[in-house]
């Protein structure tokens, strides 16, 4: 039997648009809160899964409170909207043509809802897309409904904030900023978010609010490039960048980020490029910064086989720590580590690797910490997982044949 109704439509009642890394944290969250939610998905698969409780743990406390929702009878998965009170879409916006944002998703995601639109109804988007879509593009759409948005359908965009791997708790936690393309529009979608948001919620307009997301992870780009541009000037100076960071971040009003071998995940190196798509002309340090981030999985290469140059190595073997995107997790989503992993290996080099994050891994072979170091000539340190940095240095450089560390990460920070 089913456990939700058609009967139990109302504001109570949910449909959440894409179950990915956002849509279903937030429908188990809003199913532990008492609301009543359809999870749609394009994935047969996931929803199939969904529904027999069987999803791949994504992320720390998701299989547990995706269990509960689904036993609870409030979270149901299904391919196809239902009539609910509230919208959630939650659906990825690639890029396309290097700088562009692919809406396909988003524009499918709202024809879909529309035979389930009905007056009262409310529309949030929450995907991340470039300033003016909710307003042009989505707003359109849903017109198509008959109804007219603003005054019998509400209509709000609130992004997304939270870090992957510390998602639960962010969602909570983080305050949260809500666009309405009207004020009773942004104070609707208010009262779906405080039910469970523990931070302050501000409203604004729907068009500043796609703009706020865009500027965060700008912000975050622009100064990680500055730490990876640092990193190549002291390279040049033969300085320790990690010492030079440390010093120069005891001014009050300095607070630079971590140099590494480059930006992955799939928001960072992306969302900033959805502003050069508006402004291509202003974005220029954003431009900038996306290609210093781009550049750092060549010249960490390059910095590898310069070192094994001049320590006289003809065929060095590389042993290389991590593979994942960032520290903590097996996510591999435009990994600058497994870039470099790819190019060495491609080069010819003897490389071997190891992520304790990751375990159903077909593209080559992965070893443990011990087999990737042992014997190794040169070891680098892709990623700055804790199992790594609890190891001392000496007892790597026991075990290696030649004794070439190249510390993307800092882990050991005293080294340059
Ligand atoms: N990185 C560095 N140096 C640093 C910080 C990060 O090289 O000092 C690298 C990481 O190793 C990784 C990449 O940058 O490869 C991105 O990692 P991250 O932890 O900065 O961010 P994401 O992509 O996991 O999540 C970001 C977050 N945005 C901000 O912190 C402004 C998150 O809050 C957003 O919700 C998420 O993007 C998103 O979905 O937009």
């Amino acid at each position: 039997m089913e456990a939700l109704g058609d009967s139990e439509v109302g504001v109570k009642k949910v449909c959440v648009i894409g179950l990915g890394y956002i849509g279903l944290p937030t429908a188990c969250i809003l199913s532990s809160k008492g609301f009543k939610i359809v999870g749609v998905d394009i994935n047969q698969e996931l929803v199939g899964e969904l529904n027999q409780v069987n999803i791949d743990p994504l992320e720390p406390g998701l299989v547990d409170l995706a269990n509960s929702a689904i036993k609870s009878g409030n979270l149901i998965a299904k391919i196809s909207p239902q009539e609910a009170g509230v919208f959630i879409i939650c659906v990825p916006t690639p890029l396309i043509d290097k700088n562009k944002a692919d809406l396909t998703y988003v524009k499918n995601a709202a024809k879909n809802i529309l035979p389930y639109l009905r007056k009262g109804n409310l529309v949030i988007l929450e995907s991340t897309v470039p300033p003016g879509t909710t307003e042009v593009i989505l707003k359109p759409i849903l017109e198509e409904s008959g109804l007219n948005v603003g005054s019998e359908l509400y209509l709000a965009y609130c992004p997304e904030r939270v870090l992957p791997g510390n998602i639960l708790k962010e969602l909570v936690e983080n305050d949260r900023i809500i666009g309405g393309i009207n004020p009773e529009s942004a104070q609707l979608a208010k009262e779906i978010y405080q039910s469970f948001v523990e931070g302050k919620i501000y409203l604004t307009d729907a068009t500043t609010a796609e703009m706020v997301k865009l500027v965060e992870n700008s912000f975050r780009d622009v100064n990680i490039a500055f730490a990876n541009e640092l990193s190549r000037i002291c390279d040049k100076l033969n300085l320790n960048v990690w010492k030079v960071i440390e010093l120069a971040s005891k001014h009050p009003r300095v607070n630079i980020l971590k140099p590494g071998p480059g930006v992955g995940g799939h928001c960072i190196a992306v969302d900033p490029l959805f502003l050069v798509e508006k402004a291509s002309d202003e974005a220029k340090l954003i431009k900038t910064a996306r290609c210093v981030n781009d550049s750092m999985p060549d010249y960490t290469v390059e910095k590898v086989e310069r070192a094994a140059k001049e320590a006289r190595i003809k065929s060095p073997i590389i042993a290389c720590l991590g593979i994942a995107y960032k520290a903590g997790t097996g996510d591999l989503r435009g990994s600058p580590a497994l870039k470099i992993v790819r190019r060495l290996k491609e080069k010819g080099y003897t490389v071997r690797a190891c992520d304790p994050y990751i375990k159903n891994f077909n593209e080559f072979p992965l070893f443990s910490l011990e087999e990737t170091v042992d014997g190794a000539d040169c070891l680098v340190v892709l990623v700055d997982h804790n199992e790594f940095k609890k190891v001392k240095l000496g007892k790597f450089l026991q075990k290696m044949r030649n004794k070439i560390i190249i510390d993307i990460r800092g882990v050991w920070k005293s080294r340059k």
